[in-house]
């Protein structure tokens, strides 16, 4: 605890903190009437999309040129997003020339076909002017195993359906959208139309390129579809819940982590029953699998007692390195995950608090920064996560402020054995988060009033009743004397 009060000069400027906090609740979805279109006051002039399926998920960047065509400076541009996909973006970012905008989810008609998220321009776009502008977002569960069926030793294909042009509220002049593949192996892919002279698409190797298009405008609604069925050599890993608990221990000095998964592979199935037999005489050679044999945790340096129990106990197929550097987990499930099979296992850790902790030059003021999520290096998808944090007990004034949105919050007091009062938690849980979000902080300011504080009127207490029991025997020696 005592070294903890050297550091009130790290401690982060308060006030910065809770503008963060205010940030996000002005951030409200913009409620429209019914009736709604985008207003045709910008263009694309020049737009390039790219599409990375590299990962089990996908990963769009619009980096475009636009256009205010309209009279007035302009600060609304709004993203159409198809009603099909709404609940499978994991998130959409914009960022300009002037760094990251607000971007929300605009509601308005819930039978329309076409959905929109409006982006804020940090300053307007005055008439005639035009700027930079990048769109990123993902979309999960969308790339399925095609075929199906596979044999334990066989290579995997997964197929995504796209669009030919990128969705846009607005005329593009010029578009082109480059697709890059995990490896060269692309088996099936959409041939278009001759665009002019040239192949649509051109490419090989891991980039295909669709386009360049002339003038699209928003009516075209995307154009044709294109269909892409390419080599996957990895797993598709997804957790399709995960539980973290994080707890603060200021008289143990200790950080405690826990990490509950519930995994599955949403790859191809196999086709016959699992041969351990020809599993252990491939796994010599290491070759490509599309089952999850292994999942390695980079953690931060310092992090110590790691262990990684399911449901039958402790798993011995697990490997700790750490050192002043580097610290790392390795996992080794009890059986390699195929394709629809599930495995639910706990990995725990702890550090010293000092990694973790700040506090004021009061000594009653502390921030903690941890990472919100850490997970495997291995990409994976979560579709539910529940992210606790547990203070000690009688910390109060808590704050917090999430690095992604959440779909619900909560502040209780959790209860273990030793608590009288129970101890200040809160939870967040968040749906469909991709590995991108991982090491982004979390922060928390709460207040925890030192030993100091109660012993201030403890000492008041019993030194008044010293002086209350002094001039008492005093009194009576008076008393005798008198006699
Ligand atoms: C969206 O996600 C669901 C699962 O949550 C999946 O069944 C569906 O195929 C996905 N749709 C698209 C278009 O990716
Ligand atoms: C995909 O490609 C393979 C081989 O290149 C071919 O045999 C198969 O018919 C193609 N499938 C489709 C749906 O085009
Ligand atoms: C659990 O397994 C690990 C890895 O083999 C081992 O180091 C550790 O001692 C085991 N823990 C218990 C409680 O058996
Ligand atoms: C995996 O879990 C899902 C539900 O989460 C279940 O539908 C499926 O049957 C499970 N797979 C196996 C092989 O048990
Ligand atoms: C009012 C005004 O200046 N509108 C302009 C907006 O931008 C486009 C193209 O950049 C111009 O053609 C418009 O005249």
């Amino acid at each position: 605890m005592r070294s903890l009060k050297n550091w009130g000069a790290l401690l982060l400027p308060l006030a910065s903190l809770f503008s963060l906090t205010l940030c996000s609740s002005i951030d409200s979805t913009p409620v429209l009437p019914k009736d709604f279109t985008p207003p045709q006051v910008f263009k694309n002039s020049n737009l390039l999309r790219t599409i990375d399926i590299t990962k089990p998920y996908v990963r769009e960047t619009i980096a475009m040129v636009i256009d205010n065509i309209s009279k007035e400076p302009q600060v609304e541009y709004y993203v159409p997003i198809t009603k099909g996909i709404l609940d499978n973006i994991s998130y959409l970012e914009a960022r300009g020339e002037d760094g990251p905008h607000i971007v929300s989810p605009v509601v308005f008609n819930p039978e329309s076909e076409i959905q929109y998220y409006r982006v804020l321009f940090n300053a307007p776009l005055s008439a005639g002017k035009s700027t930079k502008l990048w769109i990123t977002l993902a979309q999960t569960d969308c790339l399925i195993p095609v075929p199906a069926l596979i044999g334990q030793n066989d290579k995997q294909f997964l197929q995504w359906t796209g669009s030919q042009y990128a969705a846009s509220a607005y005329v593009t002049e010029k578009q082109k959208t480059k697709i890059k593949f995990p490896n060269n192996e692309v088996p099936n892919f959409t041939v278009l139309e001759k665009n002019g002279e040239s192949d649509d698409p051109t490419g090989a190797g891991s980039w295909y390129t669709y386009g360049p298009y002339k003038t699209v405008n928003p009516a075209q609604e995307g154009g044709k579809a294109i269909t892409l069925r390419f080599e996957y050599t990895n797993p598709v890993i997804k957790m399709v819940k995960m539980e973290r608990h994080i707890e603060v221990s200021h008289w143990g000095g200790n950080i405690g982590f826990e990490e509950r998964y519930w995994m599955t592979n949403l790859g191809a199935k196999l086709k016959d029953t699992f041969s351990r037999v020809q599993w252990a005489s491939t796994s010599y050679y290491n070759p490509p699998t599309s089952a999850i044999k292994q999942l390695t945790f980079p953690l931060i340096p310092g992090a110590q007692d790691a262990y990684f129990t399911d449901e039958i106990g402790n798993v011995s197929t697990s490997r700790f390195r750490s050192n002043t550097r580097e610290a790392h987990l390795e996992l080794k499930p009890r059986y390699p995950v195929f394709g629809e099979w599930n495995y639910s296992f706990v990995v725990g850790w702890n550090y010293d608090i000092e990694n973790f902790l700040r506090v004021s030059q009061d000594g009653e003021s502390y921030v903690l920064k941890v990472p919100f999520l850490e997970g495997p290096k291995d990409s994976v998808t979560y579709g539910e996560m529940e992210v606790t944090v547990v203070l000690p007990e009688g910390a109060t004034d808590v704050k917090y402020s999430p690095p992604i949105p959440l779909v619900s919050e909560e502040e209780y007091l959790h209860h273990t054995f030793m608590d009288t009062l129970g101890r200040t938690a809160i939870k967040m849980k968040a749906v469909n988060v991709v590995d991108e979000q991982h090491k982004k902080e979390l922060i928390v300011t709460y207040r925890y009033p030192t030993m100091a504080l109660y012993r201030k009127p403890f000492v008041i207490f019993t030194s008044i009743l010293t002086l209350f029991t002094f001039s008492w025997l005093v009194s009576k020696i008076d008393l005798k004397i008198g006699k």
